[in-house]
């Protein structure tokens, strides 16, 4: 053979080892230290940062300064008179803000158990996108600040601000000029879009910009606490198909003040299609063997959340047909449980964020957004459940929602469940208030043509239930039903009656109480308080009034009521 005299020489298979050895290290340094940024989990991270991160936990119990430790501002008289002239373009104490430490600590206000908790010390890594539109500048940095002084730095990738095509001044050159100066390793970086995208389009463009293994998005007015990461990788890193909430910590829109009351409720919706939160239901209680366990939550209230970066992209990202905000959020919930995955609340990770009063930024065109992206996915994945937000929404009935064949077709693509699965499996407790009921729809009084009525009244607080001329299905308001436990009630709320004759009913929460039970003979037309014996009456009201309970008459025309429709008999 004709091979070269060197490898023909008998140390031959030493010379190839090293060989291998020389090209394998080139290729180790190489990917560590001049390409580092394109790796996937580099966990690679200067011992600067790392040093960084140690000293602020260690400095941040000895801080001093308003609004150290989450405590709440006072404000001087001046000081007052200014912060209440602003509050109307930021829809918060920005006064307030400004005043405090962009560093601020706060208390960590997890459960006790937390801390003994141990996660792997290999974890996924995370980019956190904070998407901001003309954010105020002590807000937006604090965000920032808050999750660089509270996350390892062996698993933050980077934090990107992705600025929404804002036109105040300072968030232009002076933002860059800031965050190049702060963060000179380059772990907080500066994403621009080119037009306002609107909060769905801009976590989009954050997430195509990402390279951590983990998404994680927060709005531009948040402070995330003490271990707040871990928990969140952890749980991801055990499984990618869970989509995270850290637990929302309340931050004063007045004072500032980090309220770490943690509220360990679980996202629901209204059939209007806004979110709402409940108490953990019962079923969800006895699954969870402790307090700090992963807790299951039919829906989200969209802002704060973590998610596999690979699984964010196979069930679908967002619909970039959805503009400037809302919608979104039960979006994203109703399709992870659909399309395979789940969505749980962290309770060993909390994140406070300001409840604003208002929002602070213009919609452009005056579109009714929520009500657009709301059609949308009532189109895409409520199936017939849609009738029971067009019920509440009949003003947007034939309006343009635009193209959603796209979406239609990931539905396919990813063979997901329908709604109804949905409701049966992940959100038993929802009430759907036209099926499974004894009968549903206006409760009206044929002699005066009066029906129950809300009258617009917020449902979430207590009111006496009202009687207006009947609307024929054109309001939502006048839409009760006679449940199978014999309530009288709306989506979350019953007719509860506990005065003497003559007093008005009022809706209040259900909870199964004597005194929300009803009975209705549909022959006579009576609807009888149980506990009392007594009946509902329009006696002596005129349109816009109450309803009364009295003593039962029989055959009085004006304790005769029918249901639009009856199910059973
Ligand atoms: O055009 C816009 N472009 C943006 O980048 C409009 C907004 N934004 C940014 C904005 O600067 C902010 O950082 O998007 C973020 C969210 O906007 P907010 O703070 O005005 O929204 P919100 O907190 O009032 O509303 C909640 O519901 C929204 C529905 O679309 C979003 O999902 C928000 O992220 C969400 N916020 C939360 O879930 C925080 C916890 C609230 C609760 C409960
Ligand atoms: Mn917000």
């Amino acid at each position: 053979m004709n091979l070269p005299r060197f490898l023909r020489r008998k140390r031959l298979s030493w010379k190839i080892l090293a060989i291998i050895a020389l090209i394998s290290t080139a290729i180790y340094v190489y990917m560590n230290y001049f390409n580092s940024k394109e790796l996937r989990n580099p966990n690679v991270y200067t011992k600067e940062r790392r040093k960084r991160f140690e000293d602020y936990q260690v400095s941040e119990s000895s801080r001093k300064g308003p609004g150290e430790n989450g405590e709440p501002v006072i404000l001087e008289r001046e000081e007052k008179a200014l912060a209440a002239s602003l509050f109307k373009k930021e829809a918060f104490n920005i006064i307030a803000s400004d005043k405090i430490s962009l560093q601020r600590s706060v208390k960590d206000v997890r459960d006790s158990k937390c801390k003994d908790i141990q996660y792997p010390k290999k974890l996924p890594s995370a980019s956190v996108v904070i998407i901001f539109h003309n954010e105020a500048w002590s807000p937006l940095l604090r965000t920032a600040h808050s999750v660089v002084n509270r996350s390892p730095p062996e698993y933050l990738h980077e934090v990107i601000l992705l600025d929404d095509f804002s036109d105040r001044p300072e968030l232009g050159e002076k933002l860059n000029k800031y965050v190049d100066e702060t963060w000179p390793d380059g772990v907080v970086r500066i994403v621009r879009t080119m037009e306002r995208s609107g909060l769905i389009r801009a976590r989009l463009a954050g997430a195509v910009a990402a390279k951590g293994d983990v998404l994680i998005f927060l709005d531009s007015h948040c402070e995330a606490s003490a271990g707040w990461l871990e928990p969140l990788l952890g749980r991801i890193n055990e499984d990618p198909t869970a989509m995270l909430c850290p637990e929302i910590d309340l931050i004063d829109k007045d004072t500032l003040q980090y309220g770490g009351t943690g509220s360990y409720s679980v996202g629901g919706f209204w059939w209007s299609l806004h979110f709402s939160w409940r108490p953990i239901p019962k079923h969800e209680k006895e699954r969870r063997k402790s307090d700090v366990d992963p807790i299951r939550s039919p829906t989200m209230a969209g802002g704060l959340f973590a998610v596999d970066r690979e699984f964010f992209f196979k069930i679908g990202a967002y619909d970039n047909g959805m503009e400037v905000w809302g919608g979104e959020n039960l979006e994203i919930s109703f399709r992870v449980w659909m399309c395979g995955g789940k969505l749980e609340f962290i309770p060993c990770s909390r994140v406070g964020h300001i409840f604003r009063a208002s929002h602070p930024y213009t919609f452009p065109g005056n579109k009714d957004t929520h009500g657009l992206n709301s059609m949308r996915l009532a189109e895409v994945w409520m199936d017939e459940y849609k009738r029971l937000f067009y019920s509440h929404r009949r003003d947007l009935l034939g309006q343009d929602y635009g193209d959603i064949s796209e979406r239609k077709a990931l539905r396919e693509k990813l063979k997901c469940k329908n709604f109804k699965w949905y409701l049966d499996n992940v959100y038993p407790e929802k009430f759907i208030p036209d099926e499974n009921v004894h009968a549903w729809g206006m409760v009206r009084n044929p002699s005066s043509n009066l029906c129950l009525d809300t009258l617009g009244k917020d449902e979430k607080m207590t009111f006496d239930v009202g009687l207006f001329s009947c609307q024929n299905g054109a309001s939502a308001s006048e839409v009760f039903s006679l449940s199978m436990e014999n309530e009288l009630r709306r989506e979350e709320g019953c007719m509860a009656y506990n005065g003497k004759s003559g007093g008005h009913p009022h809706l209040v929460n259900c909870n199964g109480a004597a005194n929300q039970k009803w009975k209705h003979d549909k022959n006579t037309g009576t609807i009888i308080h149980t506990e009392s014996g007594l009946c509902l009456d329009r006696e002596k009201v005129e349109s816009g009034g109450y309803s009364m309970v009295i003593t039962c008459v029989a055959n009085k025309d004006s304790q005769k009521w029918a249901f639009e429709h009856y199910l059973d008999v």
